[in-house]
């Protein structure tokens, strides 16, 4: 888009600091910010007195399209990213799943396919290592090289289907390392989870319980440290999905301490989601099966109430760096397939267009978290440790205008009656959030107008996500790779670095 904007009046909220600021936009881009701008005729003005200047939120996390546990999710590209866009996020990074024995790179191109022309806002692509062979690594490399994907993600779940070994898992993160990818994993321990599945079905428990019972969260976090121990002997970074339990969390704020044999730090990142630092478990004592169905997803949810806060503190003192959702939406009539088995409960959760919300007001709101560390977890993390900063993740003079205009002070109630998802139920149905995008600025359009929504099919762009050098293995610096920020960030922006509390990334 070729359109003028000019917001006015705000405060602009980075990772690193605010600062009263006007913004002026052209292009799809930032090119000027700070006080007394000089701008043409006839721009159009938004008057964001009041109103926070946030980065377009970015979830690192979404499976849109996608043929999963015998079904297909039921937000494509179009709904889910319509979604996005309407809760202040602006760019997703999905994951293409490849069939066990499918090429990934044919797997790629069908993402593709199903996305461009879809999107509503800019999307990047992990692609999930699902098998292994030398082929896969000769397509990993191609991937790399030729089709902007730097992130590989490994399951030690989903045994008979996705699940490696951790022999197959050493040689993904030895890859990763020769190519300059990050690795990222799931981890939850899938053979455990085999071996108690067989014994609550033979006691009979088939209802939605048995899903937590059968993967309580030690058999996360063995697998989350297992994850981490490969890593450090590969010498690769390594980002574990999801963490959804107070001891995985543990094991990756503890990891990230830790020294590697040769003095370097151990660069592991941690990412949790909406759905646990904003909901509950449902797994005993449910009066709805739908209800209890609708809130499944693997790892679970933990019954330990305490789990929400924990996680948000861990978000807040750097033990995690990042919020995704997870969004795999599936319908009440998906969900019941599951009816008499929990196992055929499709695995997936809400959480695309509630993240920032959610976020909000369990991190913000709660007085745990504060608005650049709101950023830095919700969009400015993604695009540091995906190696698409400054183009994403900052508003700064050069950066996409990506933009969300927040309003800290309106509150709205989330519901299936009005999201934007395909499905019938929310599972953060009846919780009241501060924080309501009033504006939500895509490549410089405006896509969220005084709240109300204008997403536009097609307007987003696959965005490559670079690779790192190895040779900045393991001291994995994704700031230092190369960018000189100086060349594109103003001294006006500059003058908005104002306390820099940021360390890793
Ligand atoms: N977990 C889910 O709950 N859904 C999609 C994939 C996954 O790992
Ligand atoms: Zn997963
Ligand atoms: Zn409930
Ligand atoms: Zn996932």
């Amino acid at each position: 888009s070729h359109n003028r904007l000019l917001i006015k009046n705000g405060k602009v909220v980075n990772a690193d600091g605010m600062a009263d600021a006007d913004l002026y936009i052209e292009e799809g881009v930032i090119k000027q910010l700070g006080r007394n701008l000089i701008i043409p005729g006839g721009t159009r003005t938004i008057d964001a007195a009041g109103l926070l200047l946030l980065p377009g939120g970015i979830d690192p996390h979404t499976h849109l399209d996608v043929e999963f546990m015998g079904t297909k999710s039921a937000d494509d590209f179009y709904q889910g990213t319509k979604a996005a866009v309407a809760g202040g996020t602006t760019m997703i990074i999905d994951f293409v799943l490849p069939a066990k024995e499918e090429s990934l790179i044919d797997a790629y191109y069908e993402w593709r396919r199903r996305a461009d022309e879809k999107v509503c806002c800019d999307y990047g692509l992990h692609v999930a290592v699902t098998w292994w062979s030398s082929s896969v690594k000769k397509e990993m490399e191609e991937l790399v090289e030729k089709h902007g994907v730097n992130s590989f993600k490994s399951f030690l779940a989903y045994k008979g289907s996705y699940q490696l070994s951790d022999t197959e898992l050493y040689h993904v993160f030895n890859a990763c390392k020769e190519l300059g990818a990050l690795p990222m994993v799931h981890a939850e321990n899938g053979d455990i989870i085999a071996e108690n599945t067989k014994k609550l079905l033979n006691a009979g428990i088939t209802g939605p319980e048995g899903h937590e019972m059968s993967r309580p969260e030690e058999v996360e976090a063995e697998a989350t440290n297992r994850a981490c121990v490969i890593a450090n002997q590969v010498g690769s970074p390594l980002y574990v999905v999801h963490v959804m339990s107070k001891s995985a969390g543990n094991v990756v704020a503890a990891k990230r301490d830790e020294k590697l044999s040769n003095g370097e730090e151990c660069v592991i990142f941690g990412e949790t989601l909406a759905a646990s630092v904003g909901t509950h478990s449902h797994g005993t004592g449910y009066s709805c099966w739908s209800h209890a169905a609708a809130h499944v997803l693997s790892p679970p949810l933990r019954p330990d109430p305490t789990t929400p806060e924990y996680l948000m503190r861990l978000l807040a003192n750097d033990g995690l760096q990042l919020t995704g959702s997870d969004n795999c939406t599936f319908t009440a009539e998906q969900k019941a397939v599951g009816k008499e088995n929990f196992t055929k409960i499709p695995n997936g959760v809400n959480g695309v267009e509630d993240r920032m919300s959610v976020v909000w007001e369990k991190g913000v709101e709660t007085g745990i978290i504060d608005p650049p560390r709101f950023v830095a977890i919700t969009s400015t993390n993604a695009a540091k440790i995906f190696n698409i900063y400054p183009k994403k993740g900052v508003l700064a003079v050069g950066s996409d205008a990506d933009i969300v205009l927040w309003n800290p002070r309106k509150t709205r109630t989330i519901s299936a009656k009005t999201h934007h998802h395909k499905t019938d139920y929310n599972i953060f149905e009846g919780l009241t959030c501060h924080g309501v995008p009033d504006y939500v600025i895509v490549g410089g359009r405006v896509c969220v107008d005084e709240g109300e929504l204008k997403a536009v099919q097609g307007l987003g762009n696959f965005v490559p996500t670079p690779t790192f050098s190895p040779t900045c293995y393991p001291a994995f610096k994704p700031e230092e790779n190369g960018i000189d920020k100086n060349a594109i960030i103003h001294e006006e922006i500059a003058a908005l670095r104002l306390n820099n509390t940021s360390s890793k990334p």
